[in-house]
């Protein structure tokens, strides 16, 4: 019997909205299911052209450049990809013609009724959470890919001749808000804090797309709660089911016992922190949510022999490309690239974290947050500030008098130079840079390959 009702989409054509990789694997999954698919991108750049023929010759009508308003609104349900903005004239013509708006994660959910999942959403440490989780529950001998924001689509895994025991998902607050059937066997809420207000109105906004993850939930369901963080505490009061909590600062079902040095879980240590190879103690939070959720996502892996298994599993784990990832230490200056900390709040864990006198890139194309909320670590962490990019003006005139500010106005070439100018033997270059990459690069993953590169470049 199925764990979940299944929900199938009424007979018809199925829009799909953008051509990335969500509209790619929900299209391929709708097609291979037999399903009726139109297809379109506003982009006709060369890689979405690609997309588009491999979908043509699989049966789909395919549009780049543009799309088709009154074809969406004839459509049975309509597929948006999580970039695609609700204010896009596709969506506007699917919501105006009363169309059901889903998302990619959603599709994939209708076809696969019985599927476990661990879901993670949150502000920040839900992708380093997510590969946690992935890594403990396939430590455990299960199979268990990584899916979701983190990369790789949900649709594309249910696409597969064989589904996964469980899935680790990352959910963003986009994908979520186009998910009604989510129903998670365990979820997860990192954390909460202002982001993406380039997209929502404001916070509240934003925040009400995150508490859609727990809009099915029941007396039987497990969530893991940060009870650190009081706008988490507070969406989650009221909510059905059992509440796991971990803290870094008091007993909880998984805790950070500082005085001990160690993770502790259910009342009993699971390992020291220094068997933790992760900087900084957002990771311990990290770390702790990935335990909870996995031991309480089944009995087998709460057994004692599971819960050394999962130690172990985490003192393998490593940090993530773009997450605080130490690059190399050269002529005594250590390189830390953190391109993913594209808000405040995440950056401000990162410098939190610094145990060195620290040169911080600070810049890129500003999101709406103020930077003053990094005053207080950049005091105690920071001795020179480099503000780069669009956002350079706001950051030097949110944070001129707190530390030494250098406003580099060329390239990012110019900024890893004037970096090295200012490090001495014994600092750190921290890349955290606070906001989104777009004003120089085409996403965070590229600026984290040119700060490696050009770190690397002048070794010696
Ligand atoms: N497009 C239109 N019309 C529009 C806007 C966009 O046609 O009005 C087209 C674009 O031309 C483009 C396509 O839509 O071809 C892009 O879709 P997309 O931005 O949703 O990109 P995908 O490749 O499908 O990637 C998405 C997630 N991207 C976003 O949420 C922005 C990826 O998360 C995710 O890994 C992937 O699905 C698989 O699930 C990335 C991300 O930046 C990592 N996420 C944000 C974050 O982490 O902060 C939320």
């Amino acid at each position: 019997m199925a764990k979940r009702e299944l929900h199938p989409i009424a007979p018809g054509e199925i829009a799909v909205i953008g051509l990335g990789r969500s509209g790619i694997a929900a299209s391929e999954l709708l097609l291979s299911r037999g399903r009726t698919v139109y297809a379109c991108d506003d982009s006709s750049s060369a890689s979405i052209a690609q997309a588009a023929e491999k979908l043509a010759m699989r049966g789909a009508t395919v549009q780049t450049g543009g799309h088709d308003a009154l074809r969406i609104a004839r459509a049975t349900a309509v597929v948006v990809s999580p970039g695609v903005p609700p204010d896009a004239a596709p969506i506007l013509a699917a919501r105006n013609a009363e169309r059901q708006i889903l998302s990619e994660i959603e599709i994939a959910l209708r076809y696969a009724p019985d599927l476990q999942y661990i879901a993670v959403t949150g502000t920040n440490g839900k992708t380093t959470t997510t590969a946690l989780i992935g890594h403990l529950l396939r430590s455990l001998g299960v199979s268990a890919p990584d899916a979701g924001n983190i990369g790789t689509p949900l649709s594309a895994v249910v696409n597969e001749s064989v589904l996964p025991e469980w899935v680790s998902l990352e959910l963003s607050s986009f994908q979520l808000h186009d998910t009604p059937g989510i129903d998670p066997n365990v979820g997860v809420l990192t954390n909460l804090s202002a982001d993406h207000l380039d997209r929502y109105a404001n916070v509240d906004e934003y925040f009400g797309d995150k508490a859609l993850m727990f809009r099915n939930a029941t007396t039987e369901s497990h969530w893991v709660i940060n009870a650190d963080d009081p706008a988490s505490l507070q969406m989650v009061g009221g909510i059905a089911g059992l509440q796991h909590h971990f803290s870094l600062t008091a007993p909880a079902d998984a805790w950070y016992d500082r005085d001990a040095g160690c993770l502790t879980v259910n009342g009993d240590a699971l390992l020291p922190r220094r068997d933790l190879a992760l900087l900084g103690d957002h990771n311990v939070a990290n770390a702790l949510a990935a335990a909870l959720a996995v031991i309480n996502a089944s009995e087998l892996f709460g057994s004692a022999g599971s819960r050394s298994t999962i130690a172990d599993a985490l003192r393998s784990f490593r940090a993530m490309p773009n997450r605080l990832e130490v690059v190399g230490e050269w002529n005594g200056i250590e390189w830390i690239n953190d391109s993913k900390a594209t808000n405040v709040a995440s950056a401000l864990v990162a410098v939190q974290g610094m145990t060195r006198p620290t040169v911080l890139l600070l810049g890129g194309r500003h999101k709406g947050e103020p930077y003053t909320a990094l005053a207080e670590p950049i005091r105690s962490h920071v001795k020179h500030i480099i503000a780069f990019g669009e956002a350079a003006s706001i950051v030097e005139q949110d944070l001129s008098g707190v530390a030494p500010l250098t406003r580099v106005n060329g390239s990012f070439e110019d900024v890893m130079a004037t970096a090295r100018k200012l490090a001495d033997a014994g600092d750190v270059v921290l890349l955290s840079p606070a906001c989104s990459s777009y004003d120089m690069f085409n996403n965070y993953v590229e600026r984290g390959k040119r700060f490696r590169a050009l770190a690397e470049s002048r070794d010696g």
